[in-house]
């Protein structure tokens, strides 16, 4: 939640609630986050913790796994949750690399996974998004085209973020295409015609939260959403 746009991620934690999903929006490294995740997983195993009460089952282990795309800070949740950093994270995708199982003395197992992404994008914005966001390993893209998907973005999204943080004329946006704008960063980094190396600053800025919060997909764009069992995806 921390870099994610606020009133985006109330739309999504909307849309998931309407599918029947139980939503927390979280920051993994929030202190109060251990808290909000064993109250929202209490509520979601109340109806099977009384079915097993009154067999007369108590004490049972809580295991659970995290998933999701690759770098979206499931092992710094997981750390959180144990209050060991008995997980390895990293600023980048593809971090874990296998299973592993973390123990709390409060009887819950979490099994941390490596980060999945599907087998292939049918749609391919959403290949860029993920890329936008750090999803996707950035030996595996082209961060010039990244970059230039970025300023697309923030052109409608968030304007004065790109003139503030690189110093441009507050009438880039007007006067230049996307590409002229980032040679224009380009230039105001001091990296010369290396506009590879200005498209990588970018997206650490962008991924660091230093042009602000933002979230590229709305619920209502429809672009790759993976539930109500949609086996397209
Ligand atoms: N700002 C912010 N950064 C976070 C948050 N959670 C994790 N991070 C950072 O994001 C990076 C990725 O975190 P990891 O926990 O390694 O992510 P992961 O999902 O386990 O990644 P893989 O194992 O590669 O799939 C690390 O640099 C974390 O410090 C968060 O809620 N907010
Ligand atoms: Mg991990």
């Amino acid at each position: 939640t921390d870099l994610a746009d606020p009133d985006r991620t109330k739309a999504w934690v909307r849309y998931f609630r309407s599918k029947g999903m139980a939503v927390v929006a979280l920051d993994s490294r929030d202190r109060k986050t251990p808290q909000i995740i064993s109250k929202a997983a209490r509520e979601v195993l109340a109806d099977k913790w009384a079915a097993l009460a009154e067999k007369g089952v108590k004490d049972k282990a809580i295991r659970a796994l995290v998933a999701g795309i690759p770098n979206v800070g499931k092992s710094t949740l997981l750390n959180h949750l144990v209050m060991k950093n008995v997980a390895i994270t990293g600023d980048r995708p593809g971090v874990t690399k296998k299973l592993q199982w973390l123990k709390t003395p409060t009887n819950l197992e979490l099994l941390d996974t490596p980060g999945v992404l599907w087998p292939k994008f049918e749609d391919q914005r959403v290949g860029q998004h993920l890329a936008m966001t750090g999803a996707i390993k950035d030996q595996l893209i082209n961060l010039d085209d990244i970059a230039l998907v970025t300023l697309k973005f923030m052109r409608d999204y968030n304007p004065q973020s790109i003139i503030e943080r690189y110093h441009l004329p507050s009438n880039a946006w007007e006067t230049m295409t996307d590409v002229e704008v980032l040679l224009a960063i380009t230039a105001k980094l001091g990296f010369k015609e290396d506009y590879d190396r200005a498209s990588e600053r970018l997206l650490i800025d962008l991924r660091r939260g230093k042009l602000g919060t933002y979230t590229v997909e709305m619920p209502s764009d429809n672009i790759g959403l993976v539930v109500d069992g949609d086996d397209n995806n």
